[in-house]
């Protein structure tokens, strides 16, 4: 690494430990067309259509839908962290093999872009992320910077839930899968200038998506990717996509052990399994009801399974996570 880039990183590991990221971090709920995020929502294309989600609501797009929110978030931010919950599904049009799933744009001039997209290929998909400004220290907006990181080699099954990440630091370009780097680039553009986001398509209404977008979250500056949003509902401990009695039984064989911060059943991702992660299970449990109740998005789990499940719940409903248990 060369030693400017260091002082640079070391600068912004300091300023990331002083600074508190939660004032200036925006998350949207993508869970309806008219307002998102407290913004407008100031286009709609198509039918975009409410679907509950591991994380509640979500939007569904089908190939031909998609909306404008008049929002950018991250305007202004010279590093950033864009975080988007979503699930690319196999599609039925083969013009929605190369979606632009979130798309932040600028007026034109200057043109400032940030995109994160998708590629399909078959039952698999890979990341593809865009950055884009008028080039620093240019006066002329039409003369600008970009980079594409684009792998096809790194391949992902269709149909199922990931946190897809994109950073910028000042200088590096990288995007995430499920908190893994997966790409990255140098590249020196401008910080973004105002603008709009666009779900589901292009802002300009073409390349459009087909899956379910859950959450995005905007934060001004590189978070770690510990901290980035599990891709995988609170109490799901065994990644199945549901909260059940398959968690708890996870829970309890894994009590007392250590864990990697927030793998396994460390459900509040301090890297140990007690009785704090119980309750994180305990208090996903009716969500999990409602989910299999709604009949969309996720398997239903076997009668047998909730009947067992609610008796655990009513079983141990009251202890906190300062008490000793043993499970
Ligand atoms: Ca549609
Ligand atoms: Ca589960
Ligand atoms: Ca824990």
């Amino acid at each position: 690494m060369p030693r400017n880039r260091t002082a640079h990183v070391l600068l912004l590991a300091a300023l990331a430990g002083l600074t508190p990221p939660a004032a200036a971090q925006t998350t949207w709920d993508i869970d309806n067309t008219s307002s998102i995020g407290g913004a407008a929502v100031v286009d709609v294309v198509g039918s975009p259509t409410v679907v509950p989600t591991p994380f509640g609501d979500g939007l569904r797009f089908d190939g031909n839908d998609g909306l404008i929110v008049d929002a950018n978030p991250i305007a202004g931010a010279a590093a950033y962290t864009i975080e988007m919950l979503f699930r690319p599904d196999p599609i039925e049009n083969v013009s929605s093999n190369q979606p632009r799933v979130l798309h932040v744009q600028s007026a034109i001039p200057p043109d400032h872009r940030v995109t994160l997209e998708t590629r399909v290929t078959g039952d698999n998909w890979y990341l593809d992320a865009f950055v884009r400004s008028q080039r620093p220290g240019q006066s002329n907006p039409s003369v600008v910077n970009s980079l594409a990181i684009i792998d096809d080699t790194k391949l992902h099954p269709l149909g199922e839930w990931y946190n897809f990440t994109v950073t910028y630091d000042g200088q590096t370009l990288a995007a995430y899968l499920n908190g893994q780097l997966e790409l990255e680039g140098d590249v020196d553009v401008l910080a973004t200038a105002d603008g709009q986001v666009s779900l589901g398509m292009r802002h300009n209404k073409v390349n459009f998506f087909e899956g379910v977008i859950a959450k995005a979250r905007f934060t001004p500056q590189v978070l770690d990717p510990a901290d980035f949003l599990p891709a995988y509902v609170p109490g799901d401990y065994d990644r199945s996509g549901v909260v059940d009695a398959a968690d708890y039984a996870l829970w309890r064989t894994s009590y007392g052990g250590a864990a990697a911060l927030g793998e396994g059943a460390d459900g509040n991702r301090d890297g140990r399994i007690d009785a704090a992660d119980y309750t994180v299970w305990r208090d996903a449990a009716p969500q999990a009801v409602e989910l299999a109740n709604a009949h969309h998005a996720v398997p239903e789990p076997s009668a047998a399974a909730f009947v067992l499940l609610l008796a655990l719940a009513a079983r141990r409903p009251t202890f906190d996570r300062s008490q000793h248990i043993d499970p």
